[in-house]
Order: C-alpha cells, then sequence, then structure tokens
C-alpha cells in the first residue's frame, strides 16, 4: 500500500509529510506493504533435495577440470535452495554443500570466523589439520573447525573424497560478523603434525551423544573434541534403539566438556528412521543428509524420495515426516541459536501431512527440476 492508496486525496500538508519523511530516509510503517510480523515464520527457502546422482557425477568432473586453488581454495558445490534467489545457501541460516578432493590433493590453510562441520560420505586416507591437529576422516565420521581455527584439508590417498560441509555462514554474515584469513605461511598449509587425532584423546570426559538433543544454552568456550567417530555415534543409536522402539531415533553429538550442542551456532544430530515417524515441524532451519538407506520424507506436503548422499533443505516451521525401513540421516541445524535467544519451538503434528506435490520422481534425475 502506498501513501497514496491509504489517502487518494492528501491535503498539500500530508503530500508535503510524506516528501519530508521520503526524503529524511524514514518509511512510515502505515505505508510499508511487506509482512513483518507473520503469525508464523515464513521462510524464503522452499523444500527440497539435491540428489547424490546429480552431484557426484558434477563433483568427479569439477575434480577433472577445476583445480582446488581456485576461488575460496575449496572445491566445494554449495545448495542453492531455489527460494533464495541465487545465493547459495541450503536454508536462509545455513551453508551446505558437497566437497570433494582428488587423489593426493590438499585445500591450503585459512581461517574465518564463520564455524564449520564436515560430515563424511565417502572416501579414506583424508584428514583435515584444526589449528595443528589432523583429524583423519573416515566415512561417517564428523569433524568441527569452530569459528576462527586454522585448517586445511590433506587427501594422502589414491581416491576420490567426498563429505557434506556445513556452515553458519549466513548467520555470521547477518551479524556482519564475517572475517577471513590466508594462512600467512611458511607453504600453503600448516606444519605437518607430529601426531593425528589429538583432540580425541586430550578432550574432556563428559558426554559426547545426548538421546533427542542437548538442552544445554550456548557452548561459552570453542569445542575442544573435533571429531566424533561414526563406530561410536552408530553404537549410541544401537544402544538407544534397543531400549525404544519409536520410528525414529535422535542422537545428537554433544560438546563433552559443557554438554551443549557442537558448535554455539550449530547443532548436529542423527535421526535413525526405522519406521514411519511423526511430522515435526520447528522455528530455526536444517539441512538433512542421507548416510545410509533409502526412504522418503515429506516436508510441507512436498514428497522427496531419497538414498544414500542425498541432502534435503527443511526450511523453518516446515512439518516433516520421514519414512524407511532402516536409513541414517545427518542433521545440522541452528537450534542453538534460537535455543539461547529464547525462541526454540516445537511441534509434533497429530496426523500424518497431505501429500500435495509429488517430486519423488521429477528430482533425482540429471537436469530434471
Ligand atoms: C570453507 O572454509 C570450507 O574450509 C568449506 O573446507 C566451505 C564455504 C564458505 C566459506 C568457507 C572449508 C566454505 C568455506
Amino acid at each position: 500500500m502506498t501513501a497514496q492508496d491509504i489517502d487518494p486525496h492528501p491535503t498539500p500538508d500530508l503530500t508535503a509529510l510524506y516528501a519530508g519523511l521520503a526524503a529524511a530516509d524514514l518509511q512510515p510503517l502505515w505505508t510499508i506493504t511487506e509482512d513483518l510480523l507473520t503469525p508464523t515464520p515464513r521462510p524464503r527457502a522452499v523444500p527440497w533435495l539435491w540428489p547424490a546422482a546429480t552431484m557426484k557425477p558434477l563433483a568427479r568432473e569439477a575434480i577433472r577440470l577445476v583445480p582446488v586453488e581456485r576461488g575460496g581454495e575449496r572445491r566445494v558445490l554449495a545448495l542453492a535452495n531455489p527460494g533464495l534467489g541465487g545465493r547459495p545457501y541450503a536454508v536462509g541460516t545455513l551453508w551446505g554443500a558437497l566437497q570433494c578432493l582428488g587423489p593426493r590433493e590438499v585445500a591450503p590453510a585459512h581461517r574465518h570466523t564463520p564455524g564449520a562441520v564436515r560430515f563424511v560420505l565417502e572416501g579414506e586416507g583424508v584428514w583435515t589439520t584444526v589449528d595443528g591437529d589432523a583429524c583423519d576422516m573416515g566415512p561417517g565420521d564428523l569433524v568441527l573447525t569452530p569459528s576462527g581455527q586454522w585448517h586445511d584439508h590433506t587427501n594422502a590417498g589414491d581416491a576420490e573424497m567426498f563429505w557434506f560441509d556445513g556452515l553458519d555462514l549466513p548467520i555470521v554474515e547477518a551479524l556482519d560478523g564475517v572475517f577471513f584469513e590466508h594462512w600467512p605461511g611458511p607453504g600453503e598449509s600448516q606444519p605437518a603434525p607430529p601426531a593425528h587425532n589429538v583432540s580425541e584423546s586430550r578432550a574432556p570426559a563428559g558426554r559426547r551423544y545426548t538421546p533427542g538433543g542437548v538442552t544445554e544454552v550456548l557452548s561459552p568456550r570453542p569445542a575442544e573434541l573435533l571429531t566424533y567417530r561414526w563406530a561410536d555415534t552408530d553404537a549410541e543409536l544401537t544402544r538407544l534403539g534397543l531400549a525404544s522402539d519409536a520410528p525414529v531415533l535422535t542422537v545428537e553429538y554433544t560438546d563433552p566438556g559443557t554438554g551443549a550442542s557442537v558448535l554455539p551456532t550449530l547443532s548436529c544430530a542423527v535421526h535413525r528412521v526405522r519406521g514411519h515417524g511423526p511430522a515435526v515441524r520447528r522455528a530455526g532451519n536444517a539441512v538433512h543428509v542421507v548416510f545410509r538407506g533409502r526412504g522418503e520424507s515429506v516436508i510441507d506436503g512436498r514428497r522427496f524420495s531419497w538414498g544414500p548422499g542425498d541432502m534435503l533443505a527443511v526450511p523453518s516451521w516446515t512439518a516433516v515426516e520421514h519414512v524407511a525401513e532402516a536409513a541414517d540421516l545427518f542433521v545440522l541445524s541452528d537450534e542453538p541459536v534460537l535455543r539461547a535467544l529464547g525462541l526454540a519451538r516445537r511441534e509434533v503434528l497429530a496426523r500424518p501431512q497431505p501429500v500435495v506435490e509429488d517430486f519423488s520422481h521429477t528430482i533425482g534425475r540429471r537436469g530434471a527440476r
């Protein structure tokens, strides 16, 4: 609505008022048409799926054609949600991507204020060095690079390596808090560390997983434990599964020193799906990455079918419902931020959702949209 719509026949004084406001870079609230206070969140990001069958051949071509040094020092394919107008974000507050390294490649060291997590999909013989500690990476492992810590990636093997990258970059960007530095040298990477996986033996003794999810607010200091092994995650889910008959089990990776989420901004969890899960919605965004198994999800009425390596955008307040016989999904979310600010909300819907749009056959083939 413009001032003209509200007052089709403005007095000269009123016309002068609106002109004065515009000239002073002021906007009267009564003329603002944008929905500022929506009854529930209206994320611009849409429910979406990026299939491994589409991403992996493109990643392999990128390994063949594009050196790792080019642009951002990383070979990363960013999930660009079609609702976000071309921005390279999976959902409004989260960066999600497929990162790949060819045999014997090294991604040089740098550090930045956005924090990152890596969840390994495929490959071996790779480590990420985080402030001098070489963290070995195998399938299903989670490796943290907390805000401000130097990190570089080394593939010492002969195979390609693929992992999911999750960053809080959109959050840090919204706060105008992005700082970035290249490694000053000597060399492109941090000096070869004398030992690997030091954080795992030096970490505090507290629990490393929390069934359901943590409730602690903000980790007050950077995580000391940098790597969570799939064998441990799997054992925790198996233990939980024996004690419950729920169709979806959840464990959240936990900072053993504080009992909080792994980063101040990012929560990492795994859903083990073994049936038809309830429809759940929460305030805040998430990305779900399929590690093992095949299944289907309905997100706000859109149905997607998925398999290993596929990645799903679950925007704020969309109802999400997973169905599988046996599948494990890695879940990245901005939950710690909402919890710290008193904004966390979660609702379990009484019924399964009606499927309004079926994407399960249109996405997943190369080029199909
Ligand atoms: C970054 O530093 C990495 O270190 C991956 O592997 C993805 C996306 C945006 C900005 C920095 C990495 C990134 C990134």
